[in-house]
């Protein structure tokens, strides 16, 4: 299908909106850029994968998702978070190792989760959560909910057994289910053509039946027309479908990949197609967007980092003696 947004109406609506929009994409790629940072002073520790470049995709599609749905995600998954509404403090502190972390620190970068977004982690293994969104889904569908379940995985985990398994039993009980497969290329040092027979994955949802999309990862206006359509789609068949979205992380893997598996000259052609930049330039053609106006964005961005750096700074380490709970299920009270 043709997602190519229309120059939309100069009204104040679509101002707002794509206000909005960019400045979501700003705070994801501030946050982690100083996330960076403050790995190499060692305040951040663990694994940490970063998500810049991949902005579009999370913030496009989070715009198609109401607070009923439910989200799955990776262990690149900061973007996803902040997107979905989850508390750039709480993310932070989660990252320190903080008792008042998103997981009580118990977490980590790639553990983040928050049931009152509905935000379900946050996964370490490769696939793994695919087979959880599909039982999400079913159990949304079980129960006569009108929620949509969104799993994001990466081209790698579609290539691993979980994944057709997934696809094979959503597509068999109809569950209501957005897969969004972020294709940057690269699973950590391996290119897509060294890990699939067939490079165009939006095959492998035909393979089992399921409706299918393509989008520009890095346009963010067409992530979310795709998105919308996609997910007004499932919502009308009760069916999932598969919305393969075409990106490209800017940095390494995590913070421990020296980078030797590409050019330095691919990198910087994606970097040309900089989701943020672009929108920057669209809404300046379109509206007169100012620079003034991008600075005020910017302005808000660093307020917000700030502050989560504080929180998670004044958070409270876990006492020893409560190193052992939560390692067996117990009832929690908050
Ligand atoms: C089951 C499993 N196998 C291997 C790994 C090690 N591993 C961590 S990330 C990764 C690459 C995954 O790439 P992709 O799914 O494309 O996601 P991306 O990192 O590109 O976002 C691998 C193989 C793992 N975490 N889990």
């Amino acid at each position: 299908m043709d997602t190519t947004l229309k120059a939309g109406t100069a009204g104040q609506d679509n101002v707002d909106h794509y206000t909005n929009i960019l400045y979501q994409m700003q705070l994801i790629r501030r946050f982690e850029e100083r996330s960076a940072e403050l790995y190499t002073q060692s305040l951040i520790r663990g694994f940490l994968h970063l998500y810049v470049g991949e902005e579009a995709v999370a913030v496009g599609v989070m715009q198609a998702l109401t607070g009923e749905d439910s989200i799955l995600s990776t262990y690149r998954e900061h973007g996803h978070a902040l997107a979905r509404g989850v508390d750039a403090g709480r993310i932070m502190a989660e990252m320190y190792g903080k008792q008042e972390g998103c997981s009580r620190g118990r977490g980590g970068s790639m553990h983040l989760f928050d049931a009152s977004k509905k935000f379900y982690g946050g996964n370490a293994i490769v696939g793994g959560h695919l087979p959880m969104a599909v039982g999400m889904a079913l159990a949304a569908k079980k129960q006569g909910k009108a929620s949509v379940t969104c799993c994001f995985f990466g081209e790698g985990a579609a290539a691993e057994g979980e994944f057709h398994e997934a696809m094979n039993l959503a597509a068999l009980w109809s569950v209501p289910l957005l897969l969004v497969c972020e294709n940057n290329l690269y699973a950590m040092g391996t290119a897509i053509r060294f890990s699939h027979s067939e490079t165009h994955l939006e095959k492998k949802g035909e393979g089992y039946g399921m409706a299918t999309m393509v989008v520009d990862g890095m346009d963010v206006l067409k992530v979310e027309a795709a998105a919308k359509q996609a997910v007004d789609t499932i919502r009308q068949t009760g069916k999932p479908l598969l919305l393969v979205a075409n990106t490209y992380r800017f940095r390494a893997h995590s913070m421990f990949d020296a980078e030797l598996y590409r050019e330095k000259t691919e990198v910087e052609e994606w970097k040309q197609k900089d989701p943020i930049p672009a929108l920057y330039r669209y809404m300046k053609e379109q509206f007169g967007f100012s620079e003034a106006a991008f600075q005020g964005i910017e302005s808000k961005v660093e307020e917000e980092i700030k502050a989560a750096i504080d929180f998670a700074e004044k958070g409270k380490w876990e006492p020893v003696e409560e190193l052992t709970r939560f390692v067996h299920s117990e009832t929690q009270t908050n």
